[in-house]
């Protein structure tokens, strides 16, 4: 008795928490921002991303040194280095247009710009059977698991 119990104790967690984990995983892609040929410009130069995503400026090896900095100073990359691995997160809320500089190449164009558009809405709202596309429908089924495992444990533990 006691080890079916906490055998369904386990399984209920793992599922609740692959269900979490697979949320997490929906949301947040990473672009890479690196320097082009020219050594002179950004690549790509002008990036479209969403709430969540993450832009990741990165290069290495670079004949001149570079560096990223918003002109509002939302994101900085510091000094200016040949080799450079900083990634900046736009978290909701912060939909909007970003442009910024490499500080030593500003003068002769080396800016970039940054489009962040709105996430979706998540609503918790019990409603929409919309079946979108990009939605698994195997959290869902997991829920639905898990419920019936919470039953199966409240029974269980009325018996004990
Ligand atoms: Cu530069």
């Amino acid at each position: 008795m006691g080890k079916a119990k906490a055998l369904l104790v386990t399984a209920l967690l793992v599922l609740l928490q692959g269900d979490l984990t697979s949320q997490v995983l929906q949301s947040g892609e990473t672009t890479v921002v690196t320097v082009d040929s020219t050594s002179l410009r950004f690549s790509p130069s002008s990036v479209t991303v969403t709430e969540g995503d993450t832009v990741r400026f990165f290069w290495s090896g670079q004949a001149l040194a570079h560096n990223a900095v918003e002109e509002n100073g939302v994101f900085d990359t510091g000094e200016p280095e040949r080799a450079v691995d900083v990634s900046f997160t736009f978290e909701r809320g912060m939909n909007g247009t970003y442009t910024y500089v490499c500080e030593p190449h500003e003068a002769v164009g080396m800016v970039g710009q940054i489009v962040v558009e709105p996430a979706a809405e998540v609503e918790a709202e019990p409603e929409a059977p919309v079946a979108s596309e990009n939605t698994p429908f195997l959290p869902a089924s997991m829920m639905t698991l898990a419920f019936v495992l919470a039953f199966a444990l409240r029974r269980l533990q009325g018996n004990g």
